[in-house]
């Protein structure tokens, strides 16, 4: 199957050139504020929506994209909590298998069923490892998935369940604090993950600030996804933006 966007992410890798992703969870954004965010990540030249949360109760998914679709062409990237999180009008799916936990549903069960919507969609499905790090407290995705985090000092269970999840086969690794997690993946935690993996690795969770941005990104992250803070501040949109692409 064609993967034109994980293509341009790796190339992006080899070229060292880092990417910044707007998290749009459909539960929290009215249509009249997906212009505004829309209209101000043309400007940042952000390079992709990441799209899904933990838990969707109101289904505007494919509402959403439609309006996206409409006004640009940034890629809109599926970021699924549930196999109920599918939209045909994406660019691309993460097909994430949560390997940081041990509970069997999220590692293969729901993919299982999901497989073949995903297939009927024609999306772009790009295998991901998906690693919770401990955030500091509770978030939606830790109490969702009903699995431990990894504890945000352990950098040698992070590494090795990185390379575990390459060794079979995963084409990327996303380290995700939970969104608004208290503390964000560690710097220390990333550069060793980061050193170890050849695949691009999106890091996310509670990250509020450039700084944070341009020093994960120092630390090795290839990809920055930023949804809490930008919701609470729009402007985050333009000055996470030019950290991530300095
Ligand atoms: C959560 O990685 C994302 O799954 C983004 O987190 O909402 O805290 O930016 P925030």
């Amino acid at each position: 199957m064609a993967q034109p966007l994980y293509n341009s992410l790796q190339q992006k890798k080899q070229q060292q050139r880092k990417s910044f992703a707007v998290l749009i969870d459909p539960d929290k954004i009215f249509p009249e504020e997906v212009k505004k965010v829309v209209t101000l990540s043309i400007a940042a030249k952000v390079d992709f929506f990441f799209l899904g949360g933990s838990l969707v109760v109101i289904n505007k998914i494919d509402e959403i994209i439609q309006q996206i679709k409409s006004i640009c062409d940034i890629p809109v990237v599926l970021f699924p909590g549930s196999p109920s999180q599918v939209s045909k009008y994406a660019d691309a799916l993460l097909f994430l298998s949560l390997i940081s936990g041990r509970n069997p549903e999220l590692l293969i069960g729901q993919h299982v069923i999901s497989a073949p919507m995903i297939r009927q969609s024609g999306l772009e499905v790009i295998p991901t490892g998906y690693m919770v790090i401990d955030g500091g407290a509770p978030t939606s995705v830790s109490y969702m998935a009903n699995t431990s985090p990894i504890p945000n000092d352990k950098n040698d269970i992070a590494m090795c369940t990185a390379m575990a999840g390459e060794m079979l086969g995963l084409q990327l690794i996303y380290m995700d604090a939970g969104s608004g997690a208290k503390n964000a993946v560690s710097e220390k935690m990333i550069k060793r993950v980061a050193d170890n993996i050849s695949v691009p690795l999106i890091v996310g969770g509670g990250i509020s600030t450039p700084e944070k941005a341009l020093a994960n990104c120092n630390a090795g992250a290839d990809v920055i996804v930023v949804g809490n803070a930008i919701e609470k501040d729009v402007n985050l949109i333009k000055e996470i933006s030019e950290a991530v692409h300095s």
